[in-house]
């Protein structure tokens, strides 16, 4: 599906309707009438579900109704069901849209909203991102506890009250740090993007309380929780902030940190989901 023609551009579309449909054609496409679990695979994470169990079906997103092509080399296009060794299933989203694509947040959020209507009642959801603790070193994964939208924007339509307080559930947190004891955990600031943050605008994120810059997953995680879903986030610190270390940031050194770290983070979050 091509962006201009989305239904979820008609502002007199209902978000909810399509997100069912698109499960609709999820369970037609893949055989597997219902998902326990969504999981967006970031930057760093594409190899997490090959790890995590059986491929049992993978259907190109653009198939589906909402969904649009990949706009960044290295962000797949693929819906994935994956059996776990549990039982349970895993629809697992290789195609993320995101808010700086300015095709506004019913898109970015449309993955999420079809994952609940598969039946998933937990929502993983992982980037890469800029880290601003200086002893992560790039290829670290850490957990999100709560996140800063600096977006000014929500996925939230009209007069919706949604409380966010353990968004990024502490049961789940506790069972990824089951899983390893050693993993971070940080507060997670959402800029619009594209483009990477100024030194002083690191500051400014650090001075208000956050750990963690990155340009996905707090929008995702609200429409998470507007549909009743657990929320376990991850990131995959591909490189210190701006200001923060040295050096300056490329998209190269990004995508090779990530590259470098798949294999372990991959393993982790296999172990983990076996849990969930
Ligand atoms: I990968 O340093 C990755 N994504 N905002 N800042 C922001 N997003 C990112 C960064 C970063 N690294």
């Amino acid at each position: 599906m091509t962006g201009k023609n989305n239904p979820l551009n008609d502002p007199n579309s209902n978000p909810f309707e399509i997100a069912r449909e698109a499960a609709d054609q999820i369970a037609k496409l893949s055989g597997i009438p219902h998902h326990d679990i969504g999981l967006t695979l970031g930057s760093g994470w594409a190899k997490a579900a090959e790890l995590m169990g059986e491929k049992v079906s993978e259907i190109d997103a653009e198939q589906v109704i909402g969904f649009s092509k990949p706009a960044v080399v290295g962000h797949g296009g693929k819906l994935t069901s994956v059996r776990l060794p549990n039982g349970k299933h895993a629809l697992v989203i290789g195609a993320r849209t995101h808010f700086y694509e300015d095709h506004g947040v019913r898109r970015v959020v449309h993955s999420v909203r079809t994952a609940a209507a598969t039946g998933a009642k937990i929502m993983v959801l992982t980037n890469g991102a800029g880290g601003i603790k200086d002893h992560w070193k790039p290829g670290t994964p850490v957990l999100i506890n709560d996140h800063i939208n600096l977006t000014a924007s929500s996925p939230l339509e009209g007069a919706t009250f949604i409380d966010l307080t353990d968004l990024y559930s502490k049961r789940l947190r506790d069972i990824a740090h089951e899983v390893d004891p050693s993993l971070d955990e940080g507060v997670y600031v959402q800029f619009r993007g594209p483009h990477y943050e100024t030194p002083a605008e690191v500051q400014m994120a650090k001075a208000v309380g956050g750990h963690i810059v990155g340009m996905s997953t707090s929008l995702e995680a609200i429409a998470a929780r507007q549909a009743g879903m657990e929320v376990l986030g991850f990131s995959l610190i591909t490189n210190l902030a701006a200001g923060i270390s040295p050096s300056p940031l490329s998209h190269e050194e990004v995508l090779q940190a990530g590259k470098d770290a798949e294999p372990v983070i991959s393993r982790l979050l296999a172990r983990i989901a076996a849990k969930l």
